[in-house]
């Protein structure tokens, strides 16, 4: 199974990290959608990333190759099954995708992809803009965060590998949830970051980085 994508995504890390959670194995492809692949295009018809090739079937948007891996080995489960965690879960996934990666996606581009990787100048008042942004949605997350357990409750879900997905990018910029001002969150945070799966995943996205640095 190949997961097409680059993993300073946090849609492409979400799918990697909830493959390796149920220890599926998937090769990672490295796509750029500015300089598509014919086998990517055809993976991702509007040329998002991530998409998945899985034999001749493909996908393309993170919570459907999520669900797909969910339902391909559904141990152990990423949604829990009683109505609230169920809902609580999704609702974390939707804040990460809908409401945080749109504040803090102005941050990432602009002082990291589009400089450092596209050569492209990075606009600073949109970086700016996404710090104000990205404010108020830490302190929510603040007062969502368990002192034990997991954003929907006592099971790890897809709510905390999203959110912790989207934390992942915004460290490479240095924003995100501070020690002082969200304890709750980072000590959450270094739960999701203490688990097997998530080290083998970051693990392999700092050889590639390492590797495109050095190249
Ligand atoms: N809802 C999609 C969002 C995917 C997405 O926007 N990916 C970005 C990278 S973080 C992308 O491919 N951007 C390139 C483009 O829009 O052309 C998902 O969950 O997979």
């Amino acid at each position: 199974m190949k997961i097409f994508g680059f993993p300073l995504s946090p849609f492409v890390r979400k799918v990697h990290v909830v493959a390796a959670e149920k220890g599926i194995a998937v090769e990672t492809v490295l796509a750029n959608p500015m300089a598509p692949e014919p086998e990517f295009l055809a993976a991702s018809p509007f040329r998002k990333i991530p998409a998945l090739q899985d034999g001749d079937f493909t996908l393309a948007d993170s919570t459907a190759i999520a669900t797909y891996l969910d339902a391909l080995q559904p141990d152990p489960p990423l949604l829990p099954a009683a109505a609230k965690a169920r809902a609580t879960a999704i609702w974390f996934e939707e804040v990460a995708d809908t409401i945080l990666t749109p504040a803090g996606g102005p941050i990432v581009f602009n002082r990291l992809v589009g400089p450092k990787f596209l050569g492209l100048p990075g606009d600073e008042d949109a970086a700016r803009a996404g710090e104000v942004a990205l404010a108020p949605i830490l302190d929510y997350i603040e007062t969502a965060a368990p002192a034990q357990g997991w954003l929907a409750g006592d099971q790890f879900s897809i709510g905390d590998i999203a959110i912790a997905s989207v934390f992942a990018t915004l460290r490479y910029v240095g924003v995100g949830p501070d020690a002082v001002r969200h304890p709750n969150t980072a000590a959450w945070f270094a739960r999701v970051e203490a688990r097997p799966a998530w080290q083998a995943v970051l693990g392999r996205e700092a050889a590639i980085f390492k590797e495109r640095v050095s190249a």
